[in-house]
C-alpha cells in the first residue's frame, strides 16, 4: 500500500474519551490524517485486535492506512497495513519476515547510533524524535529539537516523520528541517474538535 507521512495520526484511546476513538480518526482523516498507527500501552492482544478491526472499518476507502505499534501479532491478526517498532520492541528482520514484502514497516529512531544500525533495506521510514518533550510518551527519550531532527534527516536515506511535542505552529519548522511529516497524538486526539485540529496542520501556510 502506498503511504503519506504528511500528518501521522498516533492514536491514545484515553485522550480520546470523550469523543471515542473511532469518531476521533474519522474526523481526524476528515481534517486531513494521511496516515494512522493505533497505539495502546494497556489493552490485551485481543482488546487491540479488536479495536484495529474496528478502525479498519473506519479507514476503508479512505487510502489511508493503519499501522499497529509495537505488536506483531495484532498486526498480523488484524491484518493491518503495518507495524511500527521501537528500538526495543519486535526486531525489524522479524517484522518483515512476518509482515511481508507489502506491510509499511517503521522504526523510532533518537540518535545516529541508531540510525546506523537501522536495517534501512527492510524498513519503509523512519520516525525521529522526539523533537520536544512531551506527556505522551512515558520514559521518552533526550529530546533533540529542530536542529537534532534536522541532523538525523539529512543521514537518512529513507522517508521520515518527526514525533514528540509537536503543535501545527511547528509544521513549517519540521518541514525546513527535511522531514516528510509530522506525527502527533495529543495536538489531535483529545481535542475538541479533532477535525479541525488536523485541518490546523494542513493550513499552515509555507513561510
Ligand atoms: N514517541 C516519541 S514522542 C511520542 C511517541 C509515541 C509521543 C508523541 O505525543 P505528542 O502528544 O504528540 O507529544
Ligand atoms: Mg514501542
Amino acid at each position: 500500500m502506498s503511504f503519506d507521512l504528511s500528518l501521522y495520526l498516533v492514536t491514545d484511546a484515553a485522550l480520546c474519551h470523550d469523543y471515542g476513538l473511532e469518531k476521533t480518526v474519522e474526523a481526524a482523516v476528515n481534517g486531513g490524517v494521511t496516515i494512522v498507527q493505533l497505539r495502546d500501552k494497556h489493552a490485551s492482544d485481543a482488546q487491540m485486535i479488536a479495536q484495529a478491526k474496528r478502525l479498519k472499518s473506519v479507514l476503508a476507502g479512505t487510502g489511508v492506512p493503519l499501522i499497529i505499534n509495537d505488536r506483531l501479532t495484532v498486526a498480523l491478526e488484524s491484518q493491518a497495513d503495518g507495524l511500527h517498532v521501537g528500538q526495543s520492541d519486535t526486531a525489524v528482520q522479524a517484522a518483515r519476515a512476518a509482515m511481508g514484502e507489502q506491510a509499511i514497516i517503521g522504526l523510532s529512531i533518537n540518535t545516529h547510533a541508531q540510525l546506523d544500525a537501522a536495517p534501512l533495506t527492510l524498513l519503509d521510514y523512519v520516525g525521529i524524535g522526539p523533537v520536544f518533550a512531551t506527556g505522551s510518551k512515558q520514559d521518552h527519550a533526550q529530546p533533540i529539537g529542530f536542529d537534532g531532527l534536522a541532523a538525523l534527516v539529512a543521514a537518512c536515506r529513507l522517508p521520515s516523520v518527526a514525533i514528540g511535542g509537536l503543535k501545527a505552529e511547528h509544521a513549517n519548522h519540521v518541514r525546513r528541517a527535511g522531514a516528510d511529516g509530522l506525527a502527533v497524538i495529543s495536538a489531535i486526539c483529545g481535542q475538541p474538535d479533532p477535525a479541525q485540529a488536523a485541518r490546523a496542520f494542513k493550513t499552515v501556510t509555507a513561510s
